[in-house]
């Protein structure tokens, strides 16, 4: 390693934008060390040192355009931008939710290419993620450059998909040099090394609750990841279609309020289904109110929803709260959140669902997963990558092609659906609307799994 970058790293660590210690980290786990860079912005020499060695390692590139992720690398962009003479564009943070407005800020002709400049990898998702909102303004990007790769491989996962990663320092380099200048013992740094190596993999432990775990057996053993919606209205269409899916479904999803003769016996023999046949009850209740309302809307009621169904939908736009509301003092229930809608011109945002999946990964032993959906292979792809490991996506507005209704529904096929990751496909009037019930099941069921 040279000088310059050795003394570059120190500076890092003097600046605190590297720390050692205890963190906890969104997802609960415990770290031993922490990397925030965005302090170098505020330290005039260092800006303009990274500045300066980003230019270095990318002034030999094919590039037309410059451009930062908002916020920490947007003015070290700036400042690459302006040593090279090439103009800068960024993309905006906060999508807009209707999706109209270009996400490119700045002038640019479609077709050229441009360098993406971040602060840290850890998983490239977010760095995948800006390059698709400019490739579908029409720019080309290979190159990424970061200041530093945390994760060490994610070289490897972003080559995959065709992007090529420039890190100025990757995370052992890192530790070397701060050994080297004695801020770091050997046991701190086997102690990071050790929590960057297994804190995928107890992640996905952590995150699969036994709802969950019910769930991931059922699929594999009934071979179907499909979710059968009911919406009838009378008991006798109810009972007379479950007849003919029971045994192919995962979860039976419901909205008792839609039944016009719902009463006790109903709930008495849906259950007897669900354990004749094997299926979780998945009533879709949406709750969206304060803990104490939604406690006695899940526990009382007319409905008794918390009584007999396995799985409730949760909005998470109340706060986390609503999940201590629901299921505090609860065994064997569990919630799924809704991070993304299926229906035209929601208003759920990038921004939104990403808070959302923050707020289930850390209620992890309440929240099996999300309601999500996407309109395209990459769509649906870009929203499981970012789920936690060990929670599901279920995808609603679904059939076997893709179609709208006239009240704003939008479908995407099995085939994208699960392709893109869907965990189970939520589908309705997909089967309950054709002639013949058995048949639809069969095809949705053996195009799921
Ligand atoms: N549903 C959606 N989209 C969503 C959510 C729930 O369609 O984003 I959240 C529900 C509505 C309906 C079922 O009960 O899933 C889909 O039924 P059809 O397959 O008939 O459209």
């Amino acid at each position: 390693m040279n000088f310059q970058l050795s003394n570059y790293i120190l500076k890092l660590y003097e600046t605190n934008a590297i720390k050692f210690g205890e963190f906890t980290l969104k997802s609960g786990l415990k770290s031993p060390f922490y990397i925030d860079l965005r302090h170098i912005n505020s330290h005039p020499e260092l800006l303009k040192q990274t500045a300066d060695l980003i230019v270095d390692q990318v002034k030999k590139l094919h590039f037309d355009y410059v451009s930062g992720i908002p916020y920490t690398a947007l003015p070290v962009a700036t400042l690459v931008a302006d040593k090279l003479q090439k103009p800068l564009i960024y993309a905006r943070k906060e999508e807009k939710a209707y999706g109209t407005k270009n996400p490119i800020i700045g002038q640019y002709e479609k077709g050229k290419s441009c360098l993406i400049i971040d602060d840290l990898i850890t998983t490239g998702e977010s760095i995948i993620e800006t390059a698709e909102k400019f490739q579908s303004a029409g720019l080309k990007t290979k190159d990424f450059a970061v200041i530093i790769d945390r994760s060490n491989d994610a070289a490897g996962l972003l080559s995959k998909q065709g992007f090529n990663l420039h890190s100025l320092i990757k995370l052992d380099q890192m530790l070397d040099v701060l050994k080297q200048h004695h801020k770091l013992d050997d046991s701190k740094i086997s102690q990071i090394k050790f929590f960057v190596k297994s804190s995928n993999k107890a992640e996905s432990i952590a995150y699969t609750n036994t709802v969950t775990q019910k769930i991931l057996d059922l699929i594999e053993q009934k071979k179907s990841r499909l979710v059968l919606s009911l919406d009838v209205d009378n008991q006798h269409d109810f009972f007379k279609i479950l007849d003919q899916t029971a045994e192919h479904i995962v979860m039976l999803k419901t909205h008792v309020d839609i039944l016009t003769d719902f009463d006790e016996t109903f709930i008495r023999r849906l259950r007897e289904y669900a354990d004749k046949y094997r299926f979780l009850i998945f009533e879709d209740r949406k709750f969206a109110d304060i803990g104490n309302t939604v406690r006695k809307q899940y526990r009382g009621g007319i409905y008794r929803i918390a009584d007999w169904s396995d799985v409730v939908t949760v909005h998470g736009i109340p706060g986390e709260g609503i999940l201590q509301g629901l299921f505090e003092g609860l065994k064997c229930k569990a919630g799924f959140l809704l991070a993304k809608m299926s229906s035209k011109a929601n208003l759920m945002n990038e921004t939104y669902t990403r808070k959302i999946l923050e707020m289930g990964q850390q209620h992890h032993s309440v929240v099996s997963g999300y309601i999500g959906h996407g309109t395209s292979v990459a769509e649906i792809r870009r929203l499981k990558n970012k789920i936690p490991k060990g929670q599901l996506l279920l995808m609603p507005g679904v059939k076997l092609q893709s179609d709208k209704d006239s009240l704003g529904q939008q479908y995407t096929s099995v085939r994208e659906a699960i392709e893109g990751g869907a965990d189970l496909i939520i589908v309705g009037r997909g089967i309950i609307a054709q002639n013949d019930i058995k048949k639809a099941v069969m095809k949705y069921k053996s195009a799921s799994y």
